[in-house]
């Protein structure tokens, strides 16, 4: 069997590339498409992993360990065909196979479209979390929907955000196999009655749809590691391909038309991040998502062990991805008891072992309520479980908190007509965690206090992890072979190693060779923006990348109004001592988040104003980048020589990319919030520009302080210079309406309370933190040992450790000796 599937020697793979050209597509080297060979590529591999997965279930099946199913809504792999070589066999010989053929390995590469099924770090998190969950070998699957459309494509026209469907799926899709045979059916709407029947009290659906949750599995390589496991993506389907009864009615329009209303439930993504949206058609995403895996999980569970279900909290551990696979709860609950007979105890006892929950936000606005009045139609008779679950909980409260009535109500899981989703996370799961130690902080001190307080014990901080393999390795291989270079290749699986390159940090030559890849990979992304932005940057200009979602908190605005400044400097000054720099910005905003869009429009007009006056002399360049996706930070990361990290403190829950870019030695300009305490912690605050208010001062400033604003306004002749500029002048001719509401929130607040996320506060901080960045760039020793130590010190940001202490302390599963 292993004959097939050798891709141990450059001549092994070369033969299977020639083999899969010819029997999938009928073509010789010299005459295949780069689609084409992409593909064999890509068959090639795939053969290697389904022969490696099969090998799985198998040792699984004779293990009997526990397994966990990891459920989210988004999986953000990116592209699969380069981590699954350098997971499997030698890049380098990978790169010769094709090299021997005459085909450039690096276009074969770029053939392959990102799988965006995710909106930003939370749907990247999963992704390196499997990744990781392999590596270790640990039986796990990741559980989500087969979006047809991912995240929207960006393109910037005339400076505006416009949205481009992503149709991923166009070219066929190497890595997933279907499995018919395994679909199951999820039920939706229709009303309940209990009735009796033996004399036991039974639950009778009436009138519910039917719809088809058809599954793709989408095999997941380790770093040297033997398993292979799997993405399990449900794809909606509808039952009937028409509607007959409407057919014979001679309806044929509605006929059809039912049916593409069934499998619109997996059709797109939902763009929001951490600004949810409550539609209809996104419940039903996250019901049909919990629905379909608890009903394989128990399926799976009885036949491998039996009908007897009181085991299963010591087979199965279900981790939850925020709040947004949360009906997995009350689904469990309705499997049990209507569909397995078990009564409330036993059920509650066995759901109250299995699952765990991990909480990425504190922001209000974004944790998830759904309204009764939509709940409740759709999904009637989790409803009553959930009301059931309430009343429950009602009575546990009253005991532990008498007579408190306000924590009740906080606590509840129904109130003001709303379901809160966080607080049935709250009642059923085992273990609770936040994303970085600040963040669980919060968490237990603030907005899940009363819950902390009962049981403190169910709380962990196990703060995020990127994958090294990827963000490294892949993403900037010439630095990965520099480091294995001085250290051997053992960090790659075991993080703690990269400490071992602080002594490099003295080496003067080591820190030149580092600052020569860096300038490889500065003139790549200076090459890609002159072809596809037409802007001329200057290769050794500082690039100070700022890369993440668009939102208010993580305070695009404060960096663009750091922009004009330096532009106002220089207009008033043109030979002051300059170091010039590009700022780059990528960042997609919610298609409904108007304020993010005009943020986008006011980046791009200050890019238009700055790059384009002649009297700058190029000394500031200002870089949109369209399409932030996963394959553009691999290029985009590795290029950067500062990482822009500037969230109001206390908002942002971790973040993943600042450890992308530490890792990647960029220096990071950051307040204290999420991870960058951590960061700062372990490279040392010389090693780091912290800068502006600590999340306690931020909440001083929520609870009363708000003449501080007008105080700055009138007393920083820049930052008012500035904060005029938006509405008068230069950039209001471009757009007078969309910067005038920039304006207006900073100055006054949307609702009274003014500069709600702390820009005029925390702007003179910034701007004299930057001028100490570029006062230390010029120091090329200082700089580039700060560089080499961030590298050193980011062993601690390796998903591979982040799993671990899940498994430690929450999920106990045992990996695989072969
Ligand atoms: C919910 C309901 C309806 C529509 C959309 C949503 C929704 C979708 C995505 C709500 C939130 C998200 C994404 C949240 C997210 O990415 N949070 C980030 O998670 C990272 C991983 O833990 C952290 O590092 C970031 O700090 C956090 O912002």
């Amino acid at each position: 069997m292993d004959t097939y599937i050798n891709l141990d020697s450059q001549s092994s793979i070369k033969e299977g590339i020639i083999r899969k050209l010819l029997l999938e597509f009928g073509k010789n080297p010299e005459d295949a498409s780069p689609q084409q060979i992409y593909k064999a590529c890509a068959l090639l591999v795939r053969d290697n992993m389904l022969y490696r997965m099969a090998q799985t279930e198998k040792k699984d099946r004779q293990t009997k360990g526990k397994k966990l199913y990891y459920i989210s809504m988004e999986f953000l792999m990116g592209r699969s065909l380069a981590n699954n070589i350098l997971n499997l066999m030698k890049t380098d010989e990978f790169k010769g196979a094709l090299r021997d053929l005459n085909i450039d390995p690096d276009m074969t590469l770029d053939q392959e479209e990102d799988a965006g099924l995710g909106n930003g770090g939370l749907g990247r998190l999963a992704a390196c979390f499997i990744d990781s969950l392999t590596t270790l070998e640990l039986p796990a699957v990741g559980c989500s929907i087969r979006y047809e459309y991912g995240l929207f494509k960006q393109l910037i026209k005339e400076g505006k955000q416009v949205e481009v469907p992503d149709w991923w799926l166009e070219k066929g899709n190497v890595w997933e196999v279907k499995r018919p045979e395994e679909q199951i059916q999820v039920k939706l709407g229709g009303n309940v009655e209990n009735i009796w029947v033996d004399g036991r009290l039974k639950v009778k659906y009436n009138n519910d749809e039917t719809i088809i949750a058809m599954p793709y599995d989408f095999p997941i390589s380790g770093y040297g590691s033997k398993r292979v496991n799997y993405l399990r993506l449900w794809q909606a389907q509808a039952t009937e391909r028409m509607d007959m009864k409407a057919f014979n009615r001679g309806d044929h329009v509605q006929a059809i038309a039912k049916k593409e209303t069934d499998e619109l439930i997996s059709k797109v993504l939902y763009p929001e991040d951490n600004n949810p949206e409550g539609k209809r058609l996104r419940l039903k995403q996250e019901y049909f998502l919990s629905s379909a895996t608890i009903q394989w999980i128990v399926k799976e569970y009885k036949a491998d062990y039996g009908d007897d279900l009181k085991g299963l909290a010591d087979r199965v551990v279900i981790h939850i991805n925020d709040t947004h696979p949360a009906l997995a709860i009350p689904e469990m609950m309705r499997i049990l008891m209507d569909e397995e007979g078990l009564g409330w105890d036993n059920a509650w006892s066995i759901v109250t072992k299995t699952f765990a929950y991990t909480n990425h936000t504190v922001m209000s606005e974004a944790l998830e309520k759904w309204p009764i009045y939509l709940f409740k139609p759709l999904l009637p008779r989790l409803y009553s479980i959930i009301v059931e679950i309430n009343q429950r909980l009602m009575e546990r409260l009253s005991r532990t908190y008498p007579g408190d009535r306000k924590k009740h109500e906080y606590m509840a899981i129904i109130s003001h007509n709303q379901i809160n989703m966080a607080n049935i996370c709250l009642a059923a799961s085992f273990a609770v965690n936040g994303v970085s130690g600040l963040h669980t902080r919060i968490l237990i001190d603030d907005i899940f206090a009363d819950y902390a307080k009962a049981e403190p014990e169910r709380f962990h901080a196990i703060t995020n992890g990127i994958t090294f393999r990827r963000w490294l390795h892949h993403a900037n291989p010439d630095y990965s072979k520099l480091i294995t270079s001085r250290i051997g290749d053992s960090w790659l699986r075991d993080s703690k190693e990269l400490s071992r390159l602080k002594p490099y940090a003295d080496d003067g030559e080591f820190r030149w060779l580092l600052a020569e890849i860096r300038q490889k990979n500065k003139d790549r992304l200076a090459a890609y923006i002159r072809e596809k932005h037409g802007i001329e940057v200057d290769r050794h200009s500082i690039f100070d990348v700022q890369a993440k979602r668009l939102h208010e908190y993580k305070r695009q605005v404060l960096n663009a109004l750091h922009i004009l400044y330096l532009y106002n400097q220089l207009i008033k000054d043109p030979d002051m001592p300059f170091v010039p720099r590009t700022f780059i910005f990528a960042a997609k905003a919610a298609p409904g988040y108007t304020r993010a869009k005009q943020i986008i429009r006011l980046i791009n007009s200050i890019g238009h104003l700055v790059n384009n006056d002649p009297r700058i002399r190029g000394k500031i360049k200002l870089v949109f980048l369209e399409n932030y996706s996963v394959s553009l930070a691999e290029m985009l990361i590795p290029a950067a020589d500062l990482s822009e990290q500037i969230s109001t403190a206390g908002k942002e829950a971790s973040g993943t990319g600042n450890m992308k870019f530490m890792l990647n030695g960029a220096l990071t300009i950051g307040t204290l919030d999420g991870a960058n305490v951590e960061m700062a912690d372990l490279v040392g605050n010389e090693n780091i520009y912290i800068f502006g208010l600590r999340a306690d001062e931020v909440n001083l400033r929520y609870d009363y302080g708000s003449e501080e604003v007008q105080r700055i306004y009138v007393s920083d002749n820049d930052l008012h210079q500035v904060l005029e500029q938006l509405v008068n002048g230069p950039l209001a001719d471009l757009d007078k309406e969309a910067f005038r509401d920039i304006y207006q929130s900073l100055l006054f607040g949307d609702y009274g309370m003014p500069d709600p996320y702390m820009v005029i506060r925390d702007f003179r901080a910034y701007v004299e933190m930057q001028a100490r960045v570029s006062r230390e760039y010029e120091k090329p020793d200082l700089w580039w040992k700060k560089a080499v130590l961030n590298t050193a010190a980011a062993g601690f940001f390796s998903s591979d450790r982040t799993i671990e202490q899940y498994n430690e302390k929450i999920w106990h599963l045992e990996a695989t000796k072969w």
